[in-house]
């Protein structure tokens, strides 16, 4: 199997990227094979926030205060060397049953069998307890033995002490993954989440 980079990936290599493609179905996805990490979690929990983050941008990621905003999977080309890929939020109540149906099919197959799926930044609300939508994510993750961290997002609406007692929370009840508190507000931890995904895919090239 050749390997696609060369040399590794760099945190100032984020900035390096592009929207590449939406797709509904894994068929659709970009042929060019890259090692990808995506990003998951309930409707409106920050994901696409997250990934502008990361990149440095405003507003390459479409994001919205309305759950249910991403509608596809989008693939982002990070210098060649790597696709972030932002999918569809899955949880929120208000959406017809018949979309969340699609959605939830869509997702699903972008997980199976994808041999390029390195790393799942599962994205966690903070300020809820443990949501069943997420423990049943989390659930079938490990049963597909996909790897995941944990990101808690939106830290700025809680207080400094819940964070902790959150993250310890977290890390016990999922001892095999990582769980990193992040805020947009701040960007405090946006270095560490870079980092982890840059060994995510460095161990593991396609
Ligand atoms: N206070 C605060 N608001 C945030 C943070 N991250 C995202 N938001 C806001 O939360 C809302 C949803 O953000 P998105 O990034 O669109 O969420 P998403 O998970 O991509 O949502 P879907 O695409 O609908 O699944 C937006 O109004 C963001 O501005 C954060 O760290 N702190
Ligand atoms: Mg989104």
């Amino acid at each position: 199997m050749p390997h696609f980079y060369i040399y590794m990936l760099k945190e100032k290599d984020f900035i390096k990227v592009n929207f590449e493609k939406s797709a509904t179905t894994r068929e659709q996805a970009p042929p060019f094979k890259l090692p990808e990490v995506a990003f998951a979690g309930r409707s409106n929990v920050g994901k696409s926030s997250l990934l502008n983050a990361i990149f440095k941008r405003k507003n390459l990621v479409k994001t919205s205060s309305t759950p249910g905003k991403t509608q596809l999977i989008n693939y982002f080309n990070v210098n060649d060397q790597l696709y972030c890929v932002d999918l569809p939020g899955y949880g929120y109540a208000k959406i017809p049953k018949s979309q969340k149906i699609k959605w939830q099919k869509m997702i699903e197959s972008y997980f199976v069998e994808n041999s390029a799926l390195k790393m799942v930044y599962l994205l966690i609300d903070s300020r809820h307890d443990h949501l069943d939508s997420d423990r049943e994510m989390l659930e079938w993750l490990e049963y597909i033995e996909v790897q995941f961290t944990l990101i808690l997002s939106k830290t700025d609406k809680i207080k400094k002490g819940e964070i902790e007692k959150r993250v310890n929370f977290y890390l016990k009840e999922y001892p095999a993954a990582q769980c990193i508190p992040f805020s947009t507000k701040n960007n405090l931890t946006l270095k560490t989440i870079k980092f982890d995904i840059i060994r995510a895919v460095d161990k593991n090239k396609v």
